[in-house]
């Protein structure tokens, strides 16, 4: 079978909810991907920030053998041996005193839901079933009937009600909309670092500091969705340590298995996540022991290759490479670490057809939105690897 065949298959029996570049990918290593007849591809999307540690990371992989030969599941009926050590991981690495493990970032986005309603009721007292959350327009938090209700992209929402009730959308990037918005009902702002899937929005300097000062002073839980941003991607381990900012919740996915399994969590101290009780939340795979060795083995590359100050170097570089490609048809080039977007005039055609053209030159990048291009490769990137991209970046972004 070619690529076409498997194209077909797809399309004939698999739901259309996307619509991706036709590539048959077949096997990756590193930052490189490899398709059906044989091409070699630059992955410059890393499956939305999940490959920080690129393909098959032989780490990862060495973890996930040797788990998955002993003990893969055992519900959280019983406990076992891998777990404790993740937990005490994340604790390690983020500082937060405990963790809650889930499989998918919406599911743990849930929970940080759940949980500031539950923190709301209990502590803060407001009244049952009144809790508000305050949340950024042009936010991206997943695909349940719950966050989709505060989603402001109508395509994500408009043919999938009744929502969820309970959040107020504001503007992205204005603190004073948030101070605003707060009445004496709202238990969080829950809110993205920099917006992924908006195009790389990057809010202006000082208003996360601003927002998690406003918090404070007006007894509201901050919660970062660090899904994307979080475990090195933009340079730190957490966006928000750029404006020295610590949230009362942090929610991780993605990255925290290096793209070998779905592995998310919600990071908080022990007066927040100590709130659940036995029964109140979980999941049959949250925290299995396979889930528990991966994830420990991917927060260990991330640290032992210190890819957060890699992604700080080689996306400082490749920014500026980027930045000094001719506009013909770049409107704008921002970005932090190596989480970066190139954003098109509207007289471009769209983003589309540049990525098609550069998947024939052998890099992969994927549109977001009409008229952004997402460059994210994994964190393991090396400076030559960038300079054998720019020149394909500027020949593409160039032509007609
Ligand atoms: C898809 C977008 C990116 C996320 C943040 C939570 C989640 C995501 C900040 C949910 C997921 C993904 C989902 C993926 C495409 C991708 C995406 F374009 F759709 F918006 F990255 F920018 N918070 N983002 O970015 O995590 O439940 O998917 O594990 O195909 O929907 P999930």
């Amino acid at each position: 079978m070619n690529s076409q065949d498997f194209i077909d298959i797809e399309e004939q029996f698999g739901a259309h909810n996307y619509q991706p570049l036709d590539v048959v990918l077949t096997q990756g290593s590193g930052v490189w991907v490899y398709d059906l007849e044989g091409n070699r591809y630059l992955d410059c999307l890393s499956s939305y920030s999940a490959l920080n540690q690129g393909h098959v990371h032989p780490k990862i992989l060495e973890a996930m053998q040797r788990q998955a030969s002993r003990l893969t599941l055992t519900s959280r009926a019983f406990r076992n041996d891998q777990l404790p050590l993740f937990y005490k991981a994340l604790a390690d690495l983020t500082g937060y005193e405990m963790s809650l493990p889930m499989n998918s970032g919406a599911e743990a986005v849930e929970t940080a839901i759940k949980l500031v309603r539950k923190w709301a009721y209990r502590v803060k007292k407001v009244p049952h079933n009144q809790a508000e959350i305050i949340v950024a327009a042009g936010n991206f938090h997943g695909r349940t009937t719950t966050i989709i209700s505060f989603s402001a992209e109508p395509f994500y929402r408009q043919d999938f009600g009744p929502y969820t009730p309970g959040f107020e959308i504001v503007p992205y990037g204005d603190a004073e909309a948030i101070a605003s918005a707060i009445t004496p009902n709202t238990a969080a702002v829950l809110i993205e670092p920099i917006q992924g899937e908006a195009g790389v929005i990057i809010p202006p300097e000082g208003y996360l500091r601003r927002v998690r000062d406003i918090c404070a002073q007006n007894n509201v839980l901050l919660v970062a969705d660090e899904i994307q941003t979080g475990l090195g991607r933009t340079g730190r381990l957490f966006a928000c340590q750029y404006e020295n900012v610590r949230p009362d919740m942090t929610i991780i996915g993605k990255a925290l298995s290096g793209g070998f399994y779905p592995i998310s969590a919600v990071l908080a101290d022990r007066v927040l996540l100590g709130l659940f009780e036995p029964g109140e939340h979980g999941s049959t795979f949250g925290g299995n022991p396979l889930a528990a060795a991966i994830g420990i083995a991917a927060l260990q590359v991330i640290a032992d290759e210190r890819l957060a100050e890699n992604a700080a170097q080689q996306g400082e570089y490749l920014l500026d490479q980027l930045s000094e490609i001719p506009r013909v048809h770049i409107k704008e080039v921002r970005g932090k670490g190596l989480l970066i977007g190139v954003e098109l005039n509207p007289e471009a055609g769209g983003a589309r057809r540049f990525c098609e053209m550069l998947m024939t030159e052998g890099i992969l990048a994927k549109e977001t939105h009409k008229d952004v291009i997402r460059i994210a490769p994994p964190l393991i990137i090396d400076r030559p690897t960038i300079d054998w991209a720019i020149p394909i970046l500027r020949d593409v972004l160039t032509r007609p």
